[in-house]
């Protein structure tokens, strides 16, 4: 058996939980760590690009919950990539549950500037039944199948008294709906009713206000390469196979088969692709084919898509302070998430902006947020059509005829080959089980044959912070961790030639 200084390690992808993995793994003394990404980048999801002048992040934005439980918070403070705000105690002390107490705006289908208070009925009961979500996890026993299922009928026994079917009420239920597509683009979903009630709970928050990287999200992904021996990564070598061992050979080593048709041979190879990409390839990725129980959990869980849409303007239509702008459609009182004519009218799913901070920086640039099938299809339009939808929308709402935005640039994950979508979620049916299938290494634990030669990471693979870039980070450095636990328990079992 080869000691981990000689074993050869291949990781697939070189997205943070990748990079995680090498980084631990180079630093323990493993000599012969390679990493394959199909693309001619690293970073994967974490994506920072240019509009106009200024520099935005096409895939993760912000640092979830930065304090000292969040290591992309620790690596990020000890690389000196932070503001001093984001490194205050206050900032990492604020529990905030995921959702940050943004200042917003209101707008809504008609042209009317709303105050926050005409809203504010709804925007409560909505966090109030969020966080009513998150108990039937521990407490067992989901009322509903789906968050919301669960949501609608609460709302409606809620409601009933105190928003009868008059002018006032009908607000509330459109200011749902805007709610219901905020929490779509949270959890990465098409639909609330996509949500699994009973496995919301699995996901955790740790304190801290959420905050970003001024120079942008792959300032990161640099200094952990920078780490890095030259040559660890191929890069535009996508992988085709992975051609691993069933049986109970003792000479049993993994072959890695690129798409160019080179063979990489390995001991140990870990598999960091993103689920959406698993997905669509699970059946040609894996040779043997994977597991039953773990192609059902790849299955059962879900992967959605967020898109974000950059736009710039000549003039703020939003306050100065304003952080976050709703959009409230007057016809969507029946707390829908979805639009039915997808192409006639994706663009009512986009649920509104956040503004980039600070404007000296920015100038007036607003970044809006759409999730689900319409999002999808948003991908497939031109850039012209998507700045023609979004100037027809703005005007609509701020009964400004005339105003234009300068530019505009929208992300497209969907239909990026190597990601399929955004991030991962528990989806109806889904639990923990699932998220434990997903991270098990092949072959599973019962088999003879030699162990550890699959392993997995990715966002979609931590048990509590899946779809945020800490979680990927983590389920990184665990692999590497149960390979080192593998050597170390594997060297101290041998006789060493002292004790011969
Ligand atoms: C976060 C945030 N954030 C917005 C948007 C997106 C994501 N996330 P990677 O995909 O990075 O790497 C895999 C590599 O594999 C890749 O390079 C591929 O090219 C390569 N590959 C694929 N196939 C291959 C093959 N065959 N051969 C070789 N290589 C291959 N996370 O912390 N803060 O603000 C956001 C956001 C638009 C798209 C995000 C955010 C998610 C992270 O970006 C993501 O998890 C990690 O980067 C993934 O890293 P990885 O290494 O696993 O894969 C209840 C409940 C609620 C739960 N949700 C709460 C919300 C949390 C998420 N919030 C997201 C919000 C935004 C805005």
């Amino acid at each position: 058996m080869p000691t981990g200084a000689d074993a050869r390690i291949v990781i697939v992808g070189c997205g943070i939980s990748g990079i995680a993995t090498a980084q631990r793994l180079v630093k323990s003394g493993f000599n012969h760590v390679r990493i394959l990404e199909a693309t001619g980048r690293s970073g994967g999801r974490i994506k920072t690009g240019k509009f106009g002048d200024n520099i935005v992040e096409l895939g993760a934005n912000w640092i979830h919950g930065p304090s000292e439980e969040n290591p992309v918070f620790c690596l990020a403070r000890q690389y000196g990539l932070l503001s001093p705000d984001a490194l205050t105690p206050e900032n990492q002390a604020m529990d905030i549950g995921g959702h940050p107490p943004w200042i917003p705006n209101v707008f809504t289908s008609s042209g009317r500037k709303l105050s926050p208070e005409d809203v504010y009925p709804s925007v409560e009961m909505f966090k109030e039944l969020l966080d009513e979500c998150t108990e039937f996890q521990e407490k067992g026993g989901e009322p509903w199948p789906s968050v919301g299922q669960f949501i609608r009928a609460e709302v409606l026994q809620r409601s009933a008294e105190k928003w009868e079917a008059d002018k006032a009420g009908s607000l509330q239920r459109c200011m749902f709906s805007t709610m219901m597509k905020v929490e779509c683009c949270v959890s990465g979903t098409h639909s609330l009713d996509d949500l699994g009630l009973g496995a919301n709970g699995l996901y955790k928050t740790t304190l801290g206000l959420d905050c970003t990287f001024p120079r942008g999200y792959e300032g990161l992904v640099r200094k952990l390469m920078s780490e890095f021996p030259a040559g660890v990564v191929s890069y535009n070598t996508p992988v085709r196979r992975i051609h691993w061992n069933n049986s109970d050979k003792s000479d049993a080593h993994v072959n890695v088969e690129c798409v160019d048709g080179k063979m990489v041979a390995a001991d140990h190879v870990i598999v960091t692709v993103p689920l959406g990409y698993l997905k669509k390839h699970y059946t040609s990725l894996f040779h043997p084919p994977l597991p039953l129980h773990k192609i059902h959990s790849i299955q059962r869980l879900g992967f959605g898509t967020n898109n974000k849409i950059f736009v710039e303007f000549d003039s703020p239509w939003w306050d100065d302070d304003c952080e976050v702008i709703y959009l409230v459609w007057e016809d969507e009182d029946g707390m829908v998430d979805q639009v039915q004519d997808v192409p006639g009218s994706w663009i009512k799913k986009l649920f509104g902006f956040t503004v980039l901070k600070p404007t000296e920086r920015f100038g007036h640039v607003l970044c809006g947020w759409i999730a689900g099938h319409e999002s999808n299809y948003m991908e497939t339009l031109s850039e012209q059509e998507v700045l023609h939808a979004v100037t027809q929308l703005v005007r609509r709402f701020t009964g400004n005829p005339i105003i234009t935005p300068r530019r505009v640039l929208r992300s497209q994950w969907f239909h990026d080959p190597w990601t399929c979508g955004s991030y991962s979620y528990t989806s109806r049916g889904c639990s923990l089980q699932d998220l434990e299938n997903l991270m098990e290494p092949l072959p599973s634990k019962r088999s003879l044959a030699q162990p550890l030669q699959v392993l997995f990471a990715g966002e979609a693979t931590h048990p509590c912070y899946f779809s945020t870039v800490h979680g990927a980070l983590l389920t990184g450095w665990r692999e590497a961790d149960r390979l080192l636990a593998h050597y170390s328990s594997a060297h101290s079992a041998q006789p060493t030639k002292s004790k011969l």
